[in-house]
């Protein structure tokens, strides 16, 4: 083997490594999406996630009614107003199954509910 190919050979191995450990730490990219409240309605009923990997919610209300955003078991609750837009970023710690609501009087019951689905 001539040298030059040898010192390409370490270059691609140190950079597997290094890509290898970013992966590695980073815990992958996560999931984002877009939800829509509506006067009365979220327009996802569900949202899919991995445990531990962020969840970003681009949350735009559309309606005229200010509405809300709240995963009970993650500790998530913001409010956005009649026509407002928030970027919620959270981590589900768990799988399972849980309800996202908007829990303005009424709105859970007219159906603002969702399931968020973490997987392991
Ligand atoms: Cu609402």
């Amino acid at each position: 083997m001539n040298k030059k190919v040898l010192v390409v050979s370490v270059v691609v191995v140190v950079t597997s490594l290094l890509l290898a450990a970013c992966g590695g730490s980073s815990g992958g990219a996560g999931v984002t999406v877009t939800l829509k409240a509506q006067d009365i309605k979220f327009d996802l009923k569900e949202i899919k996630a991995k445990a531990n990997q962020p969840v970003v919610v681009n949350y735009v209300n559309e309606g005229t009614l200010e509405h809300n955003f709240i995963v009970k078991d993650f500790n998530v609750k913001e409010t956005i107003p009649a026509g407002g837009k928030k970027t919620i970023t959270f981590t589900p710690t768990k799988a399972g199954t849980f309800d996202f609501i908007c829990d303005v009087p009424g709105h859970t019951e007219a159906g603002m509910v969702g399931k968020l689905i973490v997987e392991p």
